[in-house]
Formats: C-alpha cells, sequence, structure tokens
C-alpha cells in the first residue's frame, strides 16, 4: 500500500464555503504553551478550549487548505456521515446548536465542511492556524520540558504540549499494484478528492474498494459514467441509511430538548442515542426476530445493529440479522450470481465498521455496472489503459481507489515523533500502539493524542468522542499549571494495564472475526493489534472521570524542581462483562 501524504489534487474550495483567512495571530511567533496537529473537528475545538478557556498561545497546524478535516478531504460524491446530523455536531456552545439548521437526517460532505467553516468563523480560529502546512517533526526536549516541532515550511515551533488531531482515517492508501504509474487516465482517492470535482460523464470507471467509501460513491458514479467496473475483494454488510431531509418540527422538537439528547449521547455505548435492543436472540422466536429485524430495516440506520443483546459476541445470534441481511440482498439485486457476489459470508455482520447506503445494491441492476470479484484472482496489473484481472482487461479511462486508510496509527507515524531519550515513537509502537486511556504514552511527556488509539473514537460518534477528549485534556491541563507541574507522562505499568484492557475487551467481541483496518488488518505488515476501545463511550468517559477527580493517577506529574506530586493509587481497569 502506498500512503497519500500529500493532497496533490487540492486547488479551489466549494463554491459555497467561506474563503479561509490565512492570517494567523501568532504567525510569527514560534515560542508557544501548545501546539495543535490539525484542524479537523478536533483540532478546531482544541484551539478553542485551550486559547480561548485557559488563555494559552496555541498555534495550529493543518496540511490542508481549510479547516474540517475528515470532510475537508473527502469530497467525494456521496460523501455523507452516518451519525445523525443534530448528534454529529459540537454540544459545547448552546447558541451555535440553536442557530445552525441541519438539513438533513445524515449531513453530507459539504453541509459538514459549511459547518466546520462557520464554527471556524464563529470562534475566530483560523488566526490562530497555519494552512497548508505539515508537520515533518516533533521532539521532546527534556532540559526545558518542551516539545519542538519542525513544518515543511522550514519554521521550528517550540511548545509546552504537543496536542495530536491527526485523525483516524487521514493517512490515505492506494495498494502497490505494478503498472499504477503508466495508466494514462485519472487515478483518484476518495479520501483525497479534488477540489473542483470530477466530471465523469462518457468515461469507463473503475472503482476499486466497496468499503463505506465505495459503497457511497458507486450508486453516485453509476448515474454519471458511462460504464462503471466495481473491482470487490470483500462484500461489505450494508444497513439502508434512507436518509430524508429534516422537518422544521422535528428540529425545532430536538433544538428545544438538545440538553437532554446530549446527555444521553455523552454516556451512550455508540456515542449517539440509538433505539435500544429489544433483549436476546433467544428470547424470541425466528418470526419474532424477522419481525423485529424487519421495522428496523425500513427505519433504516445503525440501530438494526442493536436490535439484540447478544449479537455482538455470539455467532449464532449473530447469523440472526446476518441471513436477515443476506436475504434482503438476494431480493434487490436481480441476477442471482451478481447477488451471491455481493453477499458477504466470511465474517460477521458488525465485526468490520458496518455501512449505510443510499441504494447501493440495486446500482448493480443497471446495464452500466459491472462487478468484479477480485477475492480470489486479485488485480495483477494496470496497464495503460485499464486493470488486468485474471489474464482480462478491464479497459477502463479513470480508476476511483476506494482503499482505505493507515488507520489511527498511521497518521502519527507519518510524523518522526521523538519522546525522552530520543525514543521514536514508530518505534515505541513498532508491535503495536500503546497508550493509557488512548490519550498520553510513556515516554512522551506533555503529548495529548486526541481520539488515539484505545479510546473508543472510531467506535462511536465521533464528536461525541473529541468534545469528551479534548474537555479532559484541558482540565489536565489546567490542573498541572495550577499545580506548577512542567512535565506530565503516563507511567509504563498504568498504560501496561490499560493496553491489555483494551485487547481483552475486544476479545470478548466477534470483532476478532474479521480483517478490519480496526485490527490493522488492511495495511501489509501492519501488527494485528485491536486499536479502538470497545466498552462503549459512558463507560470509559467513566473511568476517565474518576482518573481526573482522583488527581490523575497513572501519571507522573513533575514540578520544575524535580519533584513529582503524589497521586492516588491508579483507578482500576473496569471489570470486562
Ligand atoms: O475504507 P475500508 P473506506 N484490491 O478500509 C478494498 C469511515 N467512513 O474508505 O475488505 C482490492 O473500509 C478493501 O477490501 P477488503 C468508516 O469508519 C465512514 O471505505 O480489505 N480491494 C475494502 O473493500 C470506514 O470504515 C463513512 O478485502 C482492495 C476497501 O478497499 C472507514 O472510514 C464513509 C485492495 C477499503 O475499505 C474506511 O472506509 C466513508 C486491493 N489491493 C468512510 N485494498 C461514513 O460515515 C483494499 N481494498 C458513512
Amino acid at each position: 500500500m502506498t500512503a497519500i501524504t500529500h493532497g496533490g489534487t487540492v486547488g479551489g474550495t466549494h463554491h459555497a464555503l467561506e474563503e479561509p483567512d490565512m492570517t494567523s495571530s501568532t504567525a510569527g511567533r514560534t515560542d508557544l504553551d501548545a501546539i495543535v496537529i490539525g484542524a479537523g473537528f478536533a483540532g478546531m475545538y482544541a484551539l478553542h478550549r485551550l486559547r480561548d478557556d485557559l488563555g494559552l498561545e496555541v498555534q495550529v497546524v493543518e496540511r490542508g487548505t481549510g479547516v474540517g478535516g475528515t470532510w475537508y478531504w473527502n469530497r467525494y460524491p456521496g460523501a455523507r456521515c452516518d451519525v445523525e446530523s443534530m448528534s454529529y455536531s459540537y454540544s459545547f456552545d448552546e447558541q451555535l446548536e440553536q442557530e445552525w439548521e441541519w438539513t438533513e437526517l445524515y449531513p453530507a460532505q459539504p453541509e459538514l465542511l459549511a459547518y466546520a467553516e462557520h464554527v471556524a468563523t464563529r470562534f475566530d480560529l483560523r488566526r490562530d492556524i497555519a494552512f497548508g502546512t505539515v508537520v515533518e517533526s516533533a521532539t521532546f526536549v527534556e532540559a526545558t520540558h518542551r516539545w519542538t516541532v519542525a513544518t515543511d515550511d522550514g519554521r521550528e515551533y517550540t511548545a509546552t504540549y504537543l496536542v495530536t488531531a491527526v485523525g483516524c482515517l487521514s493517512a490515505s492508501m492506494i495498494p502497490d499494484i505494478p503498472g499504477l504509474d503508466e495508466f494514462t487516465g485519472r487515478v483518484l482517492h476518495t479520501g483525497r478528492w479534488p477540489h473542483e470535482g470530477v466530471d465523469f460523464t462518457g468515461r469507463r470507471v473503475a472503482v476499486v474498494g466497496t468499503g463505506s467509501s465505495g459503497i457511497q460513491v458507486i450508486p453516485q458514479l453509476a448515474g454519471q459514467a458511462e460504464h462503471l467496473t466495481v473491482f470487490q475483494r470483500t462484500p461489505s454488510w450494508s444497513l439502508p441509511a434512507r436518509n430524508r431531509p429534516l422537518g422544521p418540527e422535528e428540529v425545532a422538537d430536538t433544538k428545544a430538548s438538545y440538553r437532554r439528547l446530549r446527555a444521553d449521547n455523552a454516556v451512550a455505548p455508540s456515542g449517539t442515542r440509538l433505539r435500544p435492543p429489544v433483549g436476546s436472540t433467544t428470547d424470541f422466536t425466528p418470526s419474532e426476530q424477522t419481525a423485529e429485524l424487519a421495522r428496523r430495516w425500513e427505519d433504516g440506520g445503525a440501530a438494526f445493529l442493536a436490535t439484540f443483546t447478544d449479537t455482538a459476541r455470539d455467532e449464532r445470534a449473530n447469523e440472526v440479522p446476518a441471513g436477515f441481511v443476506r436475504d434482503r440482498i438476494h431480493e434487490m439485486v436481480t441476477d442471482p450470481a451478481t447477488a451471491e457476489l455481493l453477499t458477504p459470508r466470511t465474517h460477521p455482520i458488525g465485526a468490520k465498521r458496518i455501512c449505510l447506503d443510499t441504494d447501493y445494491f440495486t446500482t448493480y441492476n443497471r446495464p452500466g455496472v459491472s462487478l468484479v470479484s477480485v477475492r480470489d484472482t486479485p488485480i495483477e496489473a494496470v496497464t495503460g489503459t485499464g486493470l488486468l484481472v485474471g489474464g482480462v482487461e478491464h479497459e477502463v479511462d479513470d480508476i476511483v481507489f476506494a482503499t482505505g486508510y493507515d488507520a489511527m496509527t498511521g497518521p502519527l507515524n507519518a510524523i518522526s515523533v521523538r519522546g525522552r531519550a530520543g525514543r521514536s515513537l514508530r518505534d515505541e509502537w513498532a508491535a503495536g500502539p500503546r497508550t493509557y486511556l488512548g490519550v498520553a504514552t510513556a515516554g512522551f511527556p506533555n503529548l495529548f493524542m486526541l481520539t488515539g488509539p484505545g479510546s473508543p473514537s472510531v467506535l462511536v460518534n465521533m464528536v461525541v468522542s473529541i468534545e469528551q477528549h479534548v474537555d479532559w485534556v484541558t482540565e489536565l491541563v489546567r490542573y498541572t499549571r495550577a499545580s506548577g507541574v512542567v512535565s506530565i507522562e503516563a507511567q509504563a505499568s498504568e498504560q501496561d494495564a490499560w493496553v491489555e484492557h483494551v485487547g481483552e475487551l475486544a476479545a470478548t467481541t466477534l470483532f476478532r472475526k474479521a480483517a478490519s483496518w480496526y485490527l490493522g488488518a488492511n495495511v501489509p505488515g501492519k501488527p494485528r493489534v485491536f486499536m479502538p476501545y470497545v466498552g462503549g463511550m459512558g463507560r470509559y468517559r467513566a473511568t476517565c472521570d474518576q482518573v481526573a477527580a482522583a488527581g490523575y493517577p497513572g501519571f507522573v506529574l513533575q514540578r520544575a524542581d524535580g519533584s513529582v506530586v503524589p497521586v492516588a493509587p491508579p483507578v482500576p481497569v473496569p471489570a470486562v462483562v
């Protein structure tokens, strides 16, 4: 796999968006309190809290030319969030949530990007963001307890705190297929989509990959291209989103009770209020099971996966929703052979990230769409004019790679991060990421990773996850500054316990039964370690709160004179249930 480190095609901005103001208030100032890497939803909120609430001097460094992170880069047709818009939004400012009008149940990328732009303007964030700038290295200087951060424009910043808000799914990857350089048409990746858009009219287009991105882009391209050929390695489980416009009344109702929704989301396992399970599969007859699944299928969205309490851990129970979805695929796709190719049979439903789609399966009934399975016969090569599979050349004009990301660790490993005694983060994590609470790692003082490996992050509503992490880090920084602490660092023993706990929790679920990016299985040579915390948002938040309330046991807090602040005994990891 080749990591795409630069968005080479980035040119203009979306026509409906505000132009970024490139004047940075910290421009010229390189001696700071905090450096934040990334101006997505996490970096933006971190800037707001650290600067506007703590009064710190903060510089954000962002590769793109604007804010929004994922929603800045993923401009492919059909890009849409799979969490409901009124929950996938910041909760920290009541006026912001009242004034912003979401128009659809699931927000599309342009609306999410417009929202991010609006937040940047409203909280005057851009003045402290260096856009179009890449962090190349970050080095902890023990004598000063500060980080030195070097960027690709030749600048060097220093700061007490380094906050990484680099995103979990930002290191896009294109497979190393022989001959790709010879291809004469356009090569695109969904996660680095050109700002000016791409016209596929009259073109023969290949899409490689059928994960969440592929499933969203395929129906859109089928409507535009002369012919679309989809290259599928593993069929994905996908549920109908049933996206729709939001009515003014339901928006007003939600706004009137926003605090309750936010409070529910804060502790919901997935960070978003979903219809609760009806019970275990064993509590119901097969026809009752089917009736409940059918209701949820008709309603759309991820609540289908949470119909029963036992399907995430028990393979037999998992077959109930899995069988239901397989039947629907065979109903939706008219050609039985194509339907079978599209039917997942090798991993439990929910063991990889579930996809939500709009008209995905029925797209294969269109005359100009073909499906090529590359499960048993991988793509051998790209020629000047197409893709070669099993000795057959599929001629195309454009190739769209929807081939995913070096998830969670990829963006951090792209930076040369060095902690105490020159220890390299890449080396420390060579056998898999190691963190305490997913936010800090031993040997790298004053480094905070927002939604890092070992935190719920990608398994929950990202905005809820982001707000929780930023708020927690902000309070930690406030506490350390008030206590004269110059260096705060995770304890290796507590980190070991946390890493073990994260692994143990994952082992109780069916997540282990799929070769997913959660496990690093999509990157050749990446260690197979389940990276996110599966215990749910509520449980994770409670643990973090306990740690904060107890004065941060599990961390070493050191004052300028070298003395260590005494802390309470470590907070035990929650029991695996
Ligand atoms: O990436 P993926 P994605 N030859 O890794 C295939 C979030 N997201 O960008 O399954 C052929 O899931 C690969 O095949 P296989 C969401 O969290 C959210 O789609 O490895 N095929 C797979 O089909 C999501 O999970 C939203 O066998 C190759 C595909 O490429 C995450 O981002 C929308 C190949 C990659 O799927 C990543 O999703 C979009 C090869 N050599 C993304 N290499 C929403 O909110 C890889 N593949 C809705």
